[in-house]
């Protein structure tokens, strides 16, 4: 095995020891191998350590449906995604930004969300890599590629932002913003209603490692933790050691982001993002402890960036990165939970519909002139605070 995948299960080790197990990545993330002056290189960037470990074939005690369900998942979402490179290489969509990578760790979180509409249920303010956690809440692939493509049947915008800029109000999933990490303070008052309303919904808020620089990331911190008011808020940050071009190393006086909440009372942990199994313990753990308790809780999860930043920097396959879904899958081999060809079965099945919904998405109408002015603040629907 390339990384620590599924020898850690969380549940057994608790935050505490979990942070000590996955300390390995962030330890070296403070002394990359970069010359002065030179552009970082992804491939001189330590990742997790291979480890040999007893409990590799046991998942955690995780189901094997559940480790299936997972699979199917992350082979969707990848699929997808390649899928939705290849169509802006072909030129039919203006951008593409996505999740490949981070399977491991957004899957889980999708199966675990409490989905629904309205405080009761959770609320999730994600960012532009969260491909992943909406295919294992049910998105459709045709929904993802009307927005990449801007057809006016796309139900997040109707065809008017970027691709992975997605919302789903039937979801409780808020607008994915352009701005980065100004998800951060909104899911405080999502999670504030919560709290208010005491009908067991919990937010929960995902962001990049470089955005943790902006000041709403702070202030996020800030209005969870307030003594006695503490909020519901299971608050994360991918930390894929890169923002756009710019390196993890010398942009953070902290050894871990996830120390960053320790200083404002928040139960905090680092786990190997890589590991689905390791994701899906932790972020199990932590709900259940913030539905529990009312407060927030932060994990950092390490994972990888397989296609670079976006299609701005180019797309590309990233060789030296973990690929957390090439892990699981041969993992799964081994165990004789999937053979090689049920696995290609699977991978094929993904491949022909997404192909299929791109072709059907390609023949649907743009937007049109005049429906810009739709659903805009100014005179519109949402204008009113008074209405809500
Ligand atoms: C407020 C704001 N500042 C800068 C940008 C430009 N920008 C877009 S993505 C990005 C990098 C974000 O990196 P990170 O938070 O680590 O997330 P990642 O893309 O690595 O998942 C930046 C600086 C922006 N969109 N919004
Ligand atoms: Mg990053």
């Amino acid at each position: 095995m390339s990384n620590r995948i599924l020898s850690n299960p969380a549940s057994k080790n608790g935050p505490t020891k979990s942070n000590k197990s996955s300390s390995a990545r962030a330890s070296t993330n403070s002394k990359p191998n970069l010359k002065a002056n030179s552009m970082p290189n992804p491939k001189s960037i330590s990742k997790p350590n291979a480890k040999s470990s007893s409990v590799i074939n046991s998942f955690g005690g995780l189901d094997k449906a559940l480790l299936l369900q997972m699979h199917d998942c992350m082979v969707k979402s990848r699929v997808l995604e390649e899928r939705l490179i290849k169509i802006f290489r072909a030129g039919e969509a203006y951008f593409w930004i996505g999740g490949p990578g981070e399977e491991a760790w957004a899957v889980p979180m999708g199966l675990l969300a409490k989905k629904g509409q309205g405080l009761a249920y959770d609320f999730l303010h994600l960012h532009y890599r969260c491909t992943p956690t909406l295919v294992a809440m049910g998105l459709e692939m045709s929904d993802a590629i009307r927005l990449m493509m801007n057809r006016a049947t796309d139900p997040s915008t109707g065809g008017r932002n970027f691709s992975g800029h997605y919302c789903f109000p039937k979801w409780n999933v808020a607008p994915v913003t352009s701005p980065i990490e100004i998800q951060y303070p909104v899911a405080c008052g999502t999670a504030h209603a919560q709290k208010r309303a005491g009908q067991g919904g919990i937010s929960i808020v995902s962001g990049g490692d470089a955005g943790t620089a902006e000041g709403d990331f702070a202030s996020c911190l800030v209005w969870a933790s307030r003594k006695g008011q503490e909020l519901p808020l299971l608050i994360t940050v991918q930390n894929n050691l890169w923002g756009i071009s710019t390196c993890y190393d010398g942009q953070h006086g902290e050894s871990q982001i996830a120390d960053r909440a320790k200083a404002f009372g928040i139960r905090s942990r680092v786990i190997n993002g890589n590991d689905p199994v390791e994701s899906y313990l932790a972020l199990q753990e932590e709900m259940a402890y913030i539905r529990k308790t009312g407060k927030p809780s932060f994990i950092e999860a390490q994972v990888s960036r397989l296609y670079g930043h976006s299609s701005g920097t180019g797309a590309n396959f990233v060789p030296g990165e973990i690929d957390c879904l090439k892990d699981f899958e041969k993992a799964m081999v081994t165990a004789g939970h999937l053979t090689e060809t049920s696995a290609r079965e699977i991978w094929t099945k993904y491949e022909e519909e997404a192909v299929a919904c791109a072709n059907a998405v390609r023949t649907e109408p743009a937007p049109t002139a005049e429906s810009v002015w739709d659903h805009i603040y100014f005179n519109n629907e949402n204008a009113d605070w008074r209405k809500f």
